[in-house]
């Protein structure tokens, strides 16, 4: 049959010569589609007498075969060569930067509790932590502050309604000395932590949120005294304001739960309008400024928290965070600190990835 033989061998030669995909599927259609002629060949077996179908069905076949593998080779080759021309001419720069991601920044109360934390860590504090809602017992009670105390009235302490199992009332705890009573109660002596957290006080203006963070320290051994108060003031103040050259300056006053209380003011100079601490404040154009209350933990107190205040003494120090985030770090506005603005947060915010060391200096940023 020379007429198959043509048909092949025209099939396979075009087949062979088509341009692209495109083209080599307008062949598969024009041969193996449904009106295609190597379709109308098999078509034709139908028509025919048993042994005519017996001798032609093979070649038919055969025909059918041939061309269809030779489109499958063809169409390989092709894709095989698109492959490698893109491959050839694609490239991918390694080198590039990567494409920045967003990230957030620690707020600079986080940072300063994290210096905080640090600096206490060598020289031997643990970070002791308790609960914002207190009873008033180990609020006020425990801290030997009489029920007549003004700090205790409704106008200046947030009670909530219902009252605490034992009777006594719950409130926003109003200092985090509530957490230093708690420790000496559950640890027992000696104790050397700093406790910082969130405060309450029904107080708001400009320079007071009804919600701020603090610092309390609480150091109880055997013969402690003031020499210790004030050494460790000293080298937690040096090492937070970077400079060694922070004056303390130590004030009789007054706190229920330390006897005899001492308010601790640091000397500072003006430079360019600002306070910059640094320097005896009694020096021309230099000033006191006051930066914390302590004293020596009042022995009432060390006895309401289970311990014999014969064999134990000990000191302990307020300080607000917010003030010292502000004093290091320039800020004059403590209601910001709360606003969550993020353009102030990305001005003043720390990076994640900072983590403050001694070794670095505390405040470094990244
Ligand atoms: C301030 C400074 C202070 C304390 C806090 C304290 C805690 C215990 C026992 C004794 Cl458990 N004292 N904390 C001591 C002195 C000052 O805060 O200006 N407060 C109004």
């Amino acid at each position: 049959m020379d007429d198959l033989d043509t048909l092949e061998r025209e099939a396979c030669a075009r087949i062979a010569d088509a341009a692209d995909l495109a083209a080599l599927e307008v062949l598969r259609v024009e041969y193996l589609g449904k009106q295609g002629s190597v379709s109308a060949l098999m078509k034709t077996l139908g028509a025919m007498a048993p042994e005519e179908r017996q001798a032609q069905a093979p070649r038919i076949q055969s025909l059918r075969q041939s061309v269809s593998v030779a489109l499958e080779t063809r169409k390989a080759a092709m894709e095989k060569a698109e492959l490698e021309q893109r491959l050839a001419s694609e490239t991918l720069d390694l080198t590039l930067p990567a494409p920045e991601m967003p990230k957030g920044s620690v707020h600079p109360v986080s940072q300063v509790m994290d210096e905080l934390a640090e600096i206490f860590a060598d020289m031997g504090f643990a970070v002791a932590t308790g609960p914002e809602i207190e009873d008033d017992w180990h609020n006020f009670t425990a801290l030997n502050m009489p029920e007549s105390h003004p700090a205790r009235a409704m106008h200046d302490t947030f009670y909530f309604p219902d009252a605490a199992p034992e009777g006594g009332r719950i409130l926003l705890r109003t200092h985090t000395s509530p957490v230093q009573v708690r420790t000496m109660m559950s640890q027992g002596a000696p104790v050397r932590i700093i406790a910082p957290g969130r405060v309450y006080r029904s107080d708001s203006d400009a320079t007071h949120t009804p919600m701020f963070h603090q610092v309390e320290g609480l150091v109880i051994d055997r013969g402690i005294h003031l020499g210790h108060l004030k050494w460790t003031l000293e080298t937690f103040l040096k090492a937070f304001f970077e400079r060694e050259d922070i004056v303390l300056r130590l004030r009789p006053s007054y706190f229920p739960f330390t006897e005899p209380s001492v308010e601790v003011d640091v000397g500072f100079a003006i430079e360019g309008g600002r306070r910059v601490l640094g320097g005896s404040g009694d020096a021309p154009g230099h000033g006191w400024m006051e930066l914390l209350g302590s004293g020596m933990v009042n022995r009432r107190v060390i006895e309401m928290s289970g311990l014999d205040p014969d064999e134990w003494q000990g000191f302990a120090f307020g300080v607000g965070v917010d003030r010292l985030a502000m004093l290091k770090y320039g800020m004059d506005d403590l209601r910001a600190f709360f606003d969550g603005d993020v353009r102030w947060l990305r001005h003043y915010g720390f990076s994640p990835f900072d983590q403050p060391t001694l070794s670095a200096g505390v405040g470094a940023r990244a």
